[in-house]
């Protein structure tokens, strides 16, 4: 059985414009056994979009990230259950929306690898790190006793 973990989950601004899809794609993560724990519909704001992608700060990339993740509203969630990191990027597929498959929420909803619908955590530690960005403890439910 796999160890009861948590990730962060941002419905991007492409995937929030389309009418039902952010329902849709949260009922895919509640129907593959992952509880919604935390979850807040927001617009980032320029800075706060800067600092979750300064990993990505060097790359040819970045400023249209920022641009196209500051462009419309996101709904952040916090996701737990067994094996939730891996379990949630399954669910998404590969980064590039163009070559992710029919079924997985990038291959339905996504377009590109910049407009892919959806960002999860790749790792317990990001996980962490990505939940404390958007979340205090005081907002997430489940119990932290819960996680192994
Ligand atoms: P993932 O979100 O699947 O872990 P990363 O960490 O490689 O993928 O990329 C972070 C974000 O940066 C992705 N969500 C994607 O939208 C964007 N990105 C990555 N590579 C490119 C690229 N070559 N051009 C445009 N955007 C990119």
């Amino acid at each position: 059985m796999a160890s009861i973990e948590r990730t962060l989950s941002i419905l991007k601004p492409d995937a929030t414009a389309k009418p039902g899809v952010a329902g849709e794609i949260l009922a895919r993560f509640e129907r593959a056994g992952l509880e919604i724990i935390a979850m807040k519909k927001i617009r980032l704001s320029e800075e706060l979009a800067r600092g979750f992608y300064a990993v990505h700060k060097e790359r040819p990339f970045y400023a249209d990230l920022v641009k196209f993740m500051t462009s419309g509203p996101v709904v952040v969630s916090v996701l737990q259950g067994p094996g939730a990191i891996a379990a949630h990027r399954e669910l998404l597929g590969p980064t590039n929306s163009s070559e992710a498959p029919a079924g997985s929420v990038r291959g339905d909803f996504g377009t590109d690898i910049e407009r892919n619908a959806a960002h999860g955590s790749d790792a317990p530690e990001t996980a962490r790190v990505e939940i404390a960005y958007f979340f205090d403890a005081a907002e997430i439910l489940a119990p932290v006793e819960a996680l192994t």
